[in-house]
């Protein structure tokens, strides 16, 4: 494997034609937004390229990949991944791609490398601010639809710019949105100032069974899954769900468990600064960043969250 910069990523990108962009399962805005502001640009160049169709991307994302994706990745040259911090991260239909993927874009510093080319920094906030950097260094501008992609990558990543990882370079990116045309405030209106009413009674009945350990520096949710099925929860109702007992006054780690189809459990960690989510997921075999991190545990809810419980740092 070999890391390049964001010039070295442009020259490799400006040599090649054909592209086929993957994004990761459970597609969120950044993943999403990524692609399509990376295939928009490159085709901006004179490219062929075509993010190809994820079946998990929900309503709320979809329109960003309008008239950008194809079903299949024959023809393709080229392969690149977007914010796919592993190649796990691969929806199942992707998988058989998965030795054939050039280059891969991300953000994720826990992740380990799976492509012969990777630009990987973890100090950028979003993946997208990695795609706009390498698209300037191509003399790509941003239009208006790739604004609007832009600013929904780096704005659902850092929770509309209020997480510890905004830096000042992801702001200048925002700013960048902005001028080219980015419909900022009908975009936040969609992303973050609107909640169904299923989401907002989740809230509730999560705040009513939490766990809270250490005087409230820790909570921990367990989420059943019959309780997902009764509220009529659907991925958009549930997307960053497990940002919000971090919100309760005092939490410092919140950790979030949800069952999958599949039986496994699913933990989300959030952490303030000071504290390390990726490291208590790491105990599972999962990763992430600081502040946000994952990991899938084969075990009960009870076990699970016996587990987490025990995974918990003295603070
Ligand atoms: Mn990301």
């Amino acid at each position: 494997m070999t890391g390049l910069n964001r010039n070295e990523a442009a020259r490799f990108l400006a040599g090649r034609d054909n592209f086929t962009i993957l994004t990761h399962r459970r597609p969120d805005g950044d993943t999403v937004g990524s692609a399509a502001v990376l295939c928009r640009g490159l085709r901006q160049l004179g490219k062929t390229a075509h993010v190809l169709e994820n079946p998990e991307v929900t309503e709320k994302y979809a329109g960003l990949l309008r008239g950008l994706t194809k079903k299949q990745a024959e023809d393709t040259d080229t392969v690149i991944c977007v914010d796919v911090a592993s190649a796990n991260m691969l929806p199942d239909a992707f998988r058989l791609l998965e030795g054939k993927i050039d280059l891969r874009i991300d953000h994720h510093g826990t992740a380990s490398a799976f492509t012969p080319l990777q630009l990987v920094d973890p100090d950028a906030a979003a993946c997208g601010e990695l795609v706009f950097d390498v698209l300037q260094e191509l003399g790509a501008a941003l239009d208006q639809p790739m604004a609007n992609a832009l600013y929904t990558a780096i704005s659902t990543d850092t929770g509309c710019f209020r997480y510890a990882n905004t830096t000042a370079n992801t702001l200048r990116t925002a700013a960048a949105c902005k001028d080219a045309g980015a419909d900022t405030f009908g975009l936040n209106q969609t992303l973050f100032e609107t909640n169904t009413l299923a989401r907002l009674r989740l809230q509730g009945w999560l705040v009513e069974n939490a766990l809270f350990l250490a005087d409230g520096k820790i909570v921990i949710c367990a989420l059943p899954r019959s309780k997902e099925q009764e509220l009529g929860l659907t991925e958009d109702d549930l997307e960053n769900i497990s940002g919000f007992p971090r919100t309760i006054a005092g939490v410092q780690i919140s950790a979030m468990l949800r069952q999958e189809r599949s039986g496994r459990v699913k933990l989300s960690v959030r952490a303030v600064p000071g504290c390390d989510a990726a490291a208590i997921c790491a105990k599972f075999g999962g990763g992430g960043h600081k502040g946000a991190a994952g990991a899938s545990m084969d075990m009960t809810m009870d076990e699970a969250v016996q587990a987490v419980i025990s995974a918990m740092p003295e603070i």
